[in-house]
């Protein structure tokens, strides 16, 4: 392993400078569950200081160049000024969320209401969705419906695909030069009997069909316990229709907490897949879709974007060709020897190496602590309404 090691440390630097993660403008406010929102100290209130906020996790990672917008919880009146502050800042607008889950008219659906009024009201967002990635410069709009049904008989499943299909062509049809759509896809919740988009095959289905400026995205909280979220990562790059991921992990259902806290070696497997199909090169937008309930906000994404670049780090490390040839040898034991010393090696030094190499703190969460701005920003977000998931 100390030779190969050696051998391959520049690999995995190279593919460190080319991960990018995006972190979502929606991790910096308030969030929570039916329960309770538990309100923090200094959490934004409009999306100038959502965009501050992620700016430092870029600040001190290096890997966060762009941050995410759901609309409306982040409408403004000038996007290109929101752009500008942005670049100010040193980071960039990525995609563009578009929002059909929060309004009563969409109790029963947005684009899959049986009500025909309805549905044209949730096109008209996805629209002016598109119209916001021409002012921000985005060229990932990301789709996700909370589409779905509560009760066998309910409505009913075909008609509601027919009119999830023709929703998306005609979105897919509004976007630009260089623009596309990724398509997310969620088990249940909240609707409890069928989901619209609830499994990777159905968005697949439909990207396939819309064409190349479709890709589906894979949020790690999707999935039924115990499915194998590599393997769906495997086959999408295959077939080229990998377009996103929403970064984030779980213990129990959509639980939306820190990327590789709940389960290291799936992030590790995964991003395993993405390197074996040079997903790094691709067009994959890696996103972080989290909330930090209970944890400080900065320092959670910026743990999480860590998280990503040790899991990269580890499978970057996985001896390929001594892989291959235990696999062609059918060695069992050889194979999956290989795959853990890789997921088994302390990558923490190689990475505090890099950082410096990078002229970045080799430990970003100290240096954050250590500069202040968590203090700062409690002083001076005093009144004005906190943002959250109601806008
Ligand atoms: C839905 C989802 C989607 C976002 C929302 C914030 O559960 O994962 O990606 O729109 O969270
Ligand atoms: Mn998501």
């Amino acid at each position: 392993m100390k030779r190969f090691y050696d051998e391959v440390v520049d690999v995995v630097k190279a593919g460190l400078r080319a991960l990018r993660i995006e972190t979502p403008s929606w991790a910096f406010g308030n969030s929570g569950t039916r329960f309770k929102v538990f309100a923090q100290k200094g959490v934004p209130r409009d999306p100038y200081e959502k965009i501050a906020d992620a700016a430092q996790v870029h600040r001190f990672t290096g890997a966060a160049p762009t941050v995410a917008l759901h609309i409306p919880w982040d409408r403004v009146d000038s996007y290109g000024d929101l752009s500008h502050h942005a670049r100010e800042h040193g980071v960039a607008i990525g995609a563009i969320n578009s929002n059909v889950f929060q309004d009563d008219d969409y109790m029963l659906g947005s684009v899959t209401n049986p009500d025909p009024a309805v549905r044209r009201k949730a096109l008209r967002h996805l629209l002016e969705c598109v119209d916001i990635m021409d002012a921000t410069g985005s060229d990932v709009l990301k789709l996700w419906f909370s589409d779905g049904t509560n009760y066998p008989g309910q409505d009913d499943i075909r008609d509601r695909q027919d009119r999830l299909a023709e929703a998306l062509d005609a979105v897919y049809a509004r976007l630009g030069e260089g623009q596309r759509l990724v398509l997310e896809y969620k088990l249940f919740e909240p609707a409890f009997y069928v989901t619209d988009v609830p499994d990777w095959g159905t968005a697949y289905a439909h990207c396939l069909r819309l064409g190349r400026k479709a890709q589906v995205v894979v949020d790690t909280g999707h999935h039924a316990p115990g499915t194998n979220i590599e393997f769906i990562v495997a086959f999408l790059l295959r077939e080229g229709k990998l377009g996103g991921f929403d970064f984030n992990s779980r213990f129990y259902a959509d639980d939306d907490l820190m990327v590789g806290a709940a389960d290291p070696f799936q992030l590790f497997r995964i991003m395993y897949e993405v390197i074996r199909a040079d997903g790094l090169d691709q067009d994959v937008a890696f996103m972080l879709d989290q909330c930090h309930n209970i944890e400080p906000k900065i320092p959670g994404q910026i743990r999480s974007v860590m998280n990503v670049q040790e899991a990269t780090a580890k499978a970057l490390l996985v001896d390929r060709e001594a892989l291959a040839a235990a696999q062609r040898a059918g060695d069992v034991l050889g194979a999956n020897g290989v795959f853990m010393d890789a997921y088994n090696t302390d990558v923490r030094p190689l990475l505090a190496g890099f950082r410096e190499e990078s002229g970045l703190a080799p430990n970003p969460m100290a240096a954050y602590a250590a500069s202040g701005y968590a203090e700062r920003i409690v002083a001076e977000r005093v009144g004005g309404h906190q943002a959250g998931w109601g806008a």
